[in-house]
């Protein structure tokens, strides 16, 4: 099976993206196509700052890499360099209904969180990460919960364009994590982990110790101490119980009893602890790739030949059903 996900360069990746996506991305690899992606054209919706950008985007890279990506296995690459994706988003916007846009959960809370530069790029999200999965005659898109819509819409762009002019794309399946698929915020658990919120709210995968310690014992919990999962009357300490199951692979029943009447105190410092622990190999990994920059363009470079021979193809079948000339 052929699998397709990306990120976005917009900040520091997080448990959330890794818990949601890329642990997902990183067992997927082994029996199958992968192609994962940097996803920048799409991290230009929200306000940001040219000068950090290819930073970001280099260091998202890493991260892949740092997380187990096997560049052997999978191709990596970095969206806006392979130009079809563009070419497809805009041929599709012009078959994607305006008001199956409007109707995004996305797009309702990021216009307003950018209310001041509510730019049509923001809009039209979904139809360029329509393009960026359809490209591929994808399979299967592991992602995170909150992307579930999208790929919804994509596979209803897909059936769409296939009645109109005729069978070019694979309908994909979204796949989500069994637990983990939304990791909430350590600061508000009503919110969901994002890495454009603030840096309080969630734990970064190359965050120092210090940093995770503090972050732990400061993330919002209910009252009461007793550790015990529920979702609905104990939304903070269910979503710290689940990250700690989820780093530790114990059930939330082994947790439960581990801290039986121990505390709310007591069960954050281990947390941090586990944390702590688990993410070490992401910062050494880190350290490590940030000195072999060549190394790590070349697989870029290596990718963007892999993906691009992919979009190459699906465009022509595309440019040639719509009635435009052949490249
Ligand atoms: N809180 C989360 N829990 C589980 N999975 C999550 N993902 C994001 N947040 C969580 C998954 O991570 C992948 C990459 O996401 P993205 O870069 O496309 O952006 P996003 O979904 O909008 O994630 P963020 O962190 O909230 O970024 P910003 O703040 O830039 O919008 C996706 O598979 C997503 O589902």
């Amino acid at each position: 099976m052929r699998v397709f996900s990306g990120i976005q360069p917009t900040g520091k990746l997080h448990i959330g993206n890794y818990l949601g996506a890329i642990k997902q991305w990183i067992e997927l690899q082994e029996k199958n196509e992968c192609v994962f992606c940097i996803v920048d054209l799409h991290a230009l919706t929200v306000p940001y700052d040219p000068k950090t950008l290819q930073e970001l985007i280099l260091e998202k890279v890493i991260v892949y890499l740092a997380s187990g990506i096997n560049p052997e296995k999978s191709i990596i690459f970095v969206q806006s360099s392979v130009k079809e994706h563009s070419e497809l988003a805009w041929l599709l916007n012009t078959i994607t209904p305006l008001g199956d846009l409007a109707r995004m959960t996305q797009y309702k809370e990021k216009s307003k969180k950018f209310e001041k530069n509510l730019n049509a790029g923001l809009l039209n999200y979904p139809i360029l990460m329509a393009a960026d999965i359809l490209l591929y005659q994808t399979d299967l898109v592991p992602v995170g919960e909150d992307q579930k819509q999208h790929v919804e819409l994509a596979r209803t762009i897909a059936r769409k364009f296939n009645q109109k002019f005729g069978e070019v794309f694979k309908i994909p399946e979204v796949r989500l994590p069994k637990a983990g698929a939304r990791i909430m915020s350590l600061q508000n658990p009503a919110k969901k982990m994002s890495k454009t919120d603030g840096p309080e709210s969630y734990i970064g995968l190359f965050d120092e110790p210090e940093e995770i310690r503090t972050k732990i014992m400061r993330a919002v919990t209910d009252t009461g101490k007793i550790v015990k999962y529920n979702e609905k009357l104990k939304p903070g300490i269910a979503n710290l119980i689940t990250i700690y199951s989820l780093f530790s692979g114990k059930s939330i029943k082994e947790i439960e009893r581990k801290f039986k009447g121990k505390g709310y105190a007591e069960f954050k410092k281990s947390l941090a602890e586990l944390l702590v622990d688990s993410l070490e190999s992401f910062r050494r990994k880190k350290k490590e790739l940030l000195t072999r920059e060549v190394y790590v363009k070349e697989i870029l470079s290596q990718g963007t030949k892999r993906a691009q021979v992919i979009a190459q193809s699906t465009m022509q079948e595309v440019r040639k059903k719509m009635g435009l000339l052949p490249h």
